[in-house]
């Protein structure tokens, strides 16, 4: 009996930080997001954060409704049980679609985020606008824990941060 040579399906895991095509992303399967909840039109998304960032910690935001929303009234804390732990810049909106970084550290926050935690956003009326919940090594040195697609997806690790742009792979 000759011996059968099976076709063997290398399963390769794409290392493609460098990639910046940007656009490719819509053939992805989105699944409901495992760490967060569905963003809700209307109220902010946190749609980035990087909790071993440089100079300091940071995340963004991002706006899935149509009408702009004024941050007057919202709160961030990195403990849901006190939510007003600190409050985004007076004057600030964000306006649908708009990528919009915030730091998090002493001074800007008066906390910074740890690698196992959780970031929560709170609206005006004292509801969670949007909150997400990592583990050890999913916000690594230089990378990030982000919604792909943006706004929609479930978070995933980037290896590579994207402040202020669109999230990939
Ligand atoms: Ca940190
Ligand atoms: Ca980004």
């Amino acid at each position: 009996m000759s011996g059968r040579h099976h076709l063997v399906a290398a399963c390769l895991v794409a290392a493609c930080s460098g990639a910046r095509s940007g656009d490719d992303f819509d053939a992805a399967v989105v699944e409901p997001p495992a760490d967060a909840a569905p963003p809700i039109p209307g109220r902010l998304t946190i749609n980035e954060i990087a909790a071993a960032g440089e100079p300091a910690d940071w995340f963004e935001v991002t706006n899935v409704g149509s009408d702009a929303i004024d941050l007057a009234g919202y709160t961030f804390t990195d403990d849901p049980a006190i939510p007003d732990q600190a409050l985004f810049p007076d004057g600030t909106t964000v306006a649908p679609g708009e990528l919009r970084v915030f730091w998090v550290d002493d001074d800007e926050a008066g906390f910074a985020l740890g690698s196992d935690e959780e970031l929560a956003v709170f609206g005006p009326d004292g509801q969670v606008a949007d909150s997400v919940d990592w583990d050890e090594g999913e916000s690594p040195d230089g990378g990030s824990f982000a919604r792909v697609p943006d706004g929609q997806g479930a978070f995933i690790t980037l290896e590579v941060s994207t402040p202020g742009e669109p999230n990939g792979p």
